[in-house]
């Protein structure tokens, strides 16, 4: 069913012809298509604030959304009513989340380079961000957390979020509303200002924001858009960037695999089903140098994906042109080949994958051994699973709490710190013919 790549024998080393990025294709995510779509969204939203977002809702959610401000009481209402054993799974992953990002934190960097002559790198929290949560084939309820938890301890003060409503449904939920747990989740962390609001609309509120009318309440802009989302999602985060500040754009959800003759078959397999099972584009990819094991794993994804739940989508996306097994002659290669694919998520099963890992340079996350599944890091690891797609990884990071951290260089200098370059300033200003830059110096020194 996954089809192979054999990129055994090639010519290697420096003085490689062989473009491993475009040996491993990727997904066709066309932005230029979505733009047509989402930009007269961000512009009705801009223009015509909620009226337009209760339009949108009521086409691409198929619901009529009065008021877009989750009201407090169903936010208390979805936490009591969370099942134990869900609630007692997200205040483990919120746990080690926290741990892990206040390790994160960082000081500001404080360098006294003379006498009166001290600079400062002072790190500050954003001060409004708008996280946006999927509804989508699955509703993410550990991406609420994946986004509230860095910010919050980054110390951002206002931080809202969104996330489309639901339709009624035959249980009783009225709709109108993001997905209970998700809800549930917002208040275990204490997230009081949330929007019924989906798509590229929502986008759109949180970067021009929306006044309050009628019927609705409105919602401030913000200053930094994080979160996952689909192609329209994407695509408005793409077009908005500048307007507002975004995280790396997160596009289909990617697992690659770097294994050996020493893999356990069985859980590779279950691994690349694991993320294909988000999304038909989703890629599962894995790269080795053992024949044995490209055939082992092709047997086991043969009986493992027969008994998945949604084995349509999960068909879709590991016989599509962005999955596949790739062959290599060696872990060497290997490493070459993930390097260049730089994948969001990246897991090693060879014999001494630490030391493989230490030589990975692009991965949104690295996943080392048989024992650091992709799923763990998506519910449970203490890492963040918002990480860049695409190729981005090679220049890209994962949300962190340096997301949510922007840094300001205080530049505190007196008279004498001055003096002492003073020279310096005025030569160079009139180097780049900047006259007035020296004069601004100098004026400070003629008596
Ligand atoms: N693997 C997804 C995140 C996720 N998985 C959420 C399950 N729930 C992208 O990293
Ligand atoms: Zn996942």
């Amino acid at each position: 069913m996954i089809r192979r790549i054999d990129l055994r024998g090639a010519d290697r080393g420096s003085a490689s012809t062989i473009d491993y990025r475009a040996a491993v294709p990727r997904a066709e995510f066309d932005i230029e298509a979505a733009t047509h779509a989402v930009q007269p969204i961000i512009d009705a939203v801009r223009d015509r604030g909620y009226e337009a977002i209760a339009e949108f809702s009521e086409k691409f959610d198929g619901v009529r959304v009065d008021d877009i401000r989750v009201p407090a009481a169903a936010l208390t209402k979805a936490l009591d009513e969370l099942d134990p054993a869900i609630r007692a799974g997200l205040e483990e992953s919120i746990a080690r989340l926290r741990t892990t990002c206040a390790a994160e934190l960082e000081k500001d960097a404080v360098t006294d380079l003379a006498p009166g002559a001290r600079v400062t790198h002072r790190k500050v929290p954003v001060g409004r961000v708008g996280l946006y949560v999927p509804g989508g084939l699955a509703p993410l309820v550990s991406s609420v957390l994946m986004n509230v938890v860095p910010a919050q301890v980054a110390g951002v003060p206002s931080i809202a979020l969104a996330s489309p409503p639901q339709k009624a449904n035959p249980d009783g939920f009225s709709g109108g509303l993001p997905q209970p747990t998700i809800l549930a989740a917002c208040a275990l962390l204490g997230v009081d200002e949330v929007y019924a609001v989906g798509g590229a609309q929502a986008i759109a509120m949180f970067a021009y924001g929306v006044s309050a009318g009628s019927t609705s309440g409105g919602c401030e802009r913000v200053d930094m858009v994080t979160g996952p989302g689909n192609i329209y999602v994407v695509t408005a985060k793409r077009l908005l960037k500048g307007q507002v500040g975004i995280d790396s754009e997160a596009g289909p959800t990617e697992i690659a695999i770097l294994a050996d003759e020493t893999a356990e078959a069985a859980y590779v397999a279950a691994d690349l089903i694991s993320q294909a099972e988000h999304d038909p584009l989703a890629a599962s990819v894995l790269v080795t140098d053992s024949e044995t094991l490209a055939a082992d794993v092709e047997a086991e994804l043969d009986k493992q994906v027969a008994a998945t739940k949604h084995v349509e989508r999960i068909r879709t996306s590991l016989t599509g042109a962005q999955s596949g097994i790739v062959l290599v002659d060696d872990v060497d290669q290997g490493i070459e080949v993930v390097n260049a694919y730089a994948a969001e998520h990246l897991e090693i099963h060879t014999a001494d994958a630490a030391r493989v890992a230490g030589r990975i340079r692009n991965a949104g996350a690295i996943f080392v051994g048989s024992f650091a599944p992709v799923s763990l890091g998506d519910y449970c690891a203490g890492s963040n699973h918002v990480l860049p797609t695409g190729g981005c990884a090679c220049h890209s990071s994962g949300l962190s709490v340096r997301a949510f951290t922007k840094s300001i260089h205080v530049i505190d200098y007196s008279r004498e710190g001055l003096a002492a370059v003073k020279d310096h300033v005025v030569t160079l200003a009139e180097a780049e013919d900047l006259p007035g830059h020296g004069a601004a110096v100098s004026v400070r020194f003629s008596s």
